[in-house]
């Protein structure tokens, strides 16, 4: 069985959960012909990323799939690209507030997913569930994983990619979406690898 290591972000900017985390506890552990590994990580630049480049380094799998709340999005979005920029609006669960700066110094501006988005976004929304590919995962920490993963398993066999999911009904915010859908589209989007 191939091995998918997918992770979710603990909570950040005053919220008590994050939906990408409780959507990423409650899939199931095999989908299709993947086994999961479910790692929650800080929203701390630097720290988020080097805890997901350890365990694949420890687990080794096929495929790295990252989720993150993207507040104020009403589709599961599955992202395209990352860009070499860290620029926060708040600080992170650290309080770092960096502007402006490169995630790596010289390094590519960018780079694209190595996972096939545009499928996942497709076969989401097929199923009822609202889903587009995004062009711009943000410069904070959600970027700056997404980022730091392409470039560090560029040359490697370990595809990569990041999708952002809207707010949850509990938090008491819009838009929002149903946890169970979210779960659900999280799951087409792995059996579309
Ligand atoms: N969303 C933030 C960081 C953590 C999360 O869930 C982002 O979009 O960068």
């Amino acid at each position: 069985m191939r091995k998918l290591l997918i992770t979710g972000f603990e909570p950040f900017g005053g919220e008590d959960i994050n939906p990408s985390w409780e959507a990423v506890k409650k899939l199931p552990n095999v989908i299709g012909d993947y086994e999961l590994f479910k790692l929650c990580i800080p929203v701390v630049f630097g720290e988020a990323v080097q805890m997901v480049i350890n365990k694949a380094e420890d687990i080794a799998p096929c495929a790295i799939v990252c989720v993150g709340q993207a507040g104020g999005r009403d589709a599961i979005t599955p992202e395209l690209v990352g860009i070499n920029l860290r620029n926060a609006t708040i600080p992170d669960n650290k309080r770092n507030k960096p502007q402006d700066e490169q995630i790596i110094e010289g390094g590519a501006c960018a780079f694209f997913s190595t996972l096939p988005v545009r499928k996942m976004a497709q076969a989401i929304n097929d199923n009822g569930i609202k889903s587009h590919v995004s062009y711009s995962a943000g410069a904070y920490v959600c970027n700056d994983v997404l980022y730091t993963l392409l470039s560090y398993f560029n040359e490697s066999e370990i595809k990569v990619a990041f999708i952002h999911v809207p707010y949850v009904n509990e938090q008491e915010k819009e838009p929002s979406m149903i946890l169970d859908d979210i779960v659900k589209g999280l799951t087409i989007a792995i059996e579309n690898i």
